[in-house]
């Protein structure tokens, strides 16, 4: 808990005392941000149900909204069809935190990555996080791929239709993408 001080040096000294999620409540530490899920290996339905929830849990961390989820044919990968969603957060915590966080949950369900793109338990990506630009060797966002990829722009567009143009969602029409019903 932290303590937010107020009116020190006056007369009557009085502070409240208010908690993390309630700060994050009042959103003025915390970043809207999306979040893709997508898995191809084991039981992807049931990891992705049982990490939208893991996701709402962290700390710092709102789940504002979450996609239907879809069943996807591979776009440049091998393997199975894919489940992917996508859901929308609010949080305190920073990008870097939240890749963090994001990569314990892929560790937790016993990703491997034997090469690019290989069949997966779990991949969680930040798309989009406010509306900032980060380029780092670990992290970019915007993910530099999600405007080429129709398993990410159309659950986006069923949660944010105002951040996917028709027009975008023209660019991906040919790959093969299917909702499931929940
Ligand atoms: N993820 C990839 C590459 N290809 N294809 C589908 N359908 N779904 C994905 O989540 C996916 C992919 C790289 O992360
Ligand atoms: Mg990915
Ligand atoms: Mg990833």
């Amino acid at each position: 808990r932290r303590w937010n001080g107020i009116g020190a040096g006056s007369g009557i000294r009085f502070r409240f005392r208010i908690g993390r999620r309630a700060l994050n409540t009042l959103s003025t530490l915390a970043t809207p941000c999306f979040v893709a899920l997508g898995a191809n290996l084991g039981d992807a339905s049931a990891t992705i149900q049982r990490v939208i929830v893991a996701i709402a849990r962290l700390q710092d961390t709102r789940l504002l909204s979450q996609s239907s989820l879809y069943r996807t044919a591979p776009v440049q990968a091998l393997g199975p069809d894919f489940i992917n969603a996508v859901v929308e957060i609010s949080t305190g915590l920073s990008a870097q935190a939240l890749l963090g966080h994001l990569q314990g949950l892929e560790n937790s369900e016993h990703r491997q990555r034997p090469y690019a793109n290989a069949p997966r338990t779990l991949d969680l990506d930040i798309l989009l996080y406010g509306d900032h630009s980060i380029q780092t060797p670990s992290l970019q966002v915007p993910h530099p791929r999600m405007n080429q990829r129709a398993f990410v722009l159309v659950p986006l567009a069923e949660i944010a239709p105002n951040r996917v143009s028709a027009g975008q969602l023209a660019t991906v029409s040919d790959q093969i993408i299917e909702r499931l019903r929940s």
